[in-house]
């Protein structure tokens, strides 16, 4: 059901939201509009037409379960608030409301006023291919595994055997941050340490450091761990918060690119009918500064998702927005060299593919793990089925032999 109300979508901030309810689908999305912007439970002595007129959210559509409501700019906070305010408007109260059962934001549209806010990545695709002088390839990366446990100098020489078989990105896992085996100071210098001896040996790769912590200390954090030589820094977006991504972003001594996990998003993205979806996190990460973004493994790695659902996170890094740099979209979790071929020929080669256990699970070690994967990626970049590949590419075998393919 259309309800006829011609907007000028340059005025709104759109959403499309998922409900679960038993009543009425017009009263359940009334009752959410009100509660969002100018209304309560009741009707109130200090509201006025006026003020519902010019502040209101509107029903734009009805459609099944899927309802569309539109925010005026107006409801949005100039520049104090960010993206808590926005989330508190488009994502906040109206998932406990009584009338509904469940509720699942599944997409926004910022109009171009609100995008203007924002400034978006610093590097993207095109900023983290010029620093690591790679045009074209998908980018390919691992997560050093174990998750934790290793000192920083077997973290290093993970990242150097990594680098020597031909990867470009590495980084540290989401659990890990300043533990006693392994201090963030000490696992930073060696980290680039190894990456140094790389780039004079002829080969240039990143590793993201976990800079994740409490907001009053993350751009310190950040700016430390940049003095001691990393080259990427990595903040758990869900876990720290937008704010905590756009104020790295946005830090004029932040100098290298944030490679953006989001640990924690099942729980709001997982449930089909209840949550938020990872479409609306991409797009604000995207407005926060992240350039590169976990978006899932398009259905065929160790994560719950889908190739549509997944894929639409892709679009919304790489499609032109609001005059920003694209976001690279992160491929991760249960990756293995055999899968690889699948999943480009689905993402496009804007993609930086990688793997933990897909590397240090091979059974010739980090390095051979490491070939496994490049071979796979020159594969899939050349539309060679990885088979075929492997025939002539030891690694590439003994990793189909181990893990199989898709
Ligand atoms: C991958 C990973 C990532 C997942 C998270 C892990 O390791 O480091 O955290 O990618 O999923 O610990 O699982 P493996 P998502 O390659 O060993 O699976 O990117 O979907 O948020
Ligand atoms: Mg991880």
């Amino acid at each position: 059901m259309h309800l006829g109300e011609d907007i000028d979508v340059d005025d709104f901030v759109i959403c499309d939201y998922r409900v679960t309810t038993d009543l009425p689908m017009a009263d359940a999305a009334n009752a959410i509009a009100a509660e969002q912007s100018t209304g309560t439970w009741t009707d109130l002595s200090t509201t006025t037409s006026k003020i519902v007129d010019r502040y209101g959210a509107r029903v734009l559509s009805i459609d099944g379960d899927l309802i569309r409501i539109a925010f005026p700019n107006e409801d949005f906070s100039i520049d104090i608030g960010g993206v808590p305010q926005i989330l508190s408007v488009i994502a906040g109260n109206l998932f406990g409301l009584e009338s509904v059962s469940k509720l699942r934001l599944e997409d926004v549209t910022f109009s171009k006023e609100i995008l203007s806010m924002y400034k978006g990545p610093k590097f993207g695709v095109d900023g983290l291919r010029d620093l690591l002088g790679r045009p074209e390839k998908p980018l390919v990366g691992t997560i050093v595994k174990p998750k934790i446990g290793l000192s920083p100098k077997e973290t290093a020489n993970y990242v150097y055997e990594a680098g020597a078989g031909g990867l470009t990105n590495s980084k540290d896992d989401e659990t890990l941050s300043n533990q006693k085996f392994c201090p963030i100071e000490d696992r930073t210098v060696a980290v680039a340490e190894a990456l140094d001896r790389l780039e004079s040996e002829g080969h240039r790769m990143m590793h993201a450091i976990n800079v994740s912590t409490n907001g009053d200390k993350i751009v310190e954090l950040a700016e430390k761990v940049q003095s001691w030589g990393a080259k990427e820094l990595m903040v758990d977006v869900i876990t720290c918060g937008f704010a905590a991504v756009q104020a790295l972003a946005e830090d004029p001594s932040i100098k290298v690119p944030i490679h953006v996990h989001r640990t924690m998003h099942g729980a709001l993205t997982r449930d089909p009918l209840h949550g938020i979806s990872m479409l609306p996190i991409t797009k604000l990460v995207r407005m926060c500064g992240g350039d590169a973004l976990h978006i899932g493994t398009l259905g065929v790695g160790k994560m719950s998702g889908n190739p549509k659902g997944d894929l639409a996170n892709l679009n919304a890094c790489l499609d032109p927005v609001g005059g920003y740099r694209t976001v690279m979209p992160v491929c991760s979790g249960g990756v293995y060299p055999g899968m690889i071929g699948r999943m480009v020929q689905i993402s496009g080669k804007n993609v930086q593919v990688q793997a933990g256990g897909g590397v240090s699970g091979h059974p010739g070690g980090v390095r051979k793990g490491a070939m496994a994967m490049c071979q796979a990626i020159d594969a899939a970049f050349q539309d060679i089925p990885v088979t075929e590949y492997a025939k002539d590419h030891t690694e590439l075998h003994e990793a189909i032999v181990k893990w199989g393919y898709k």
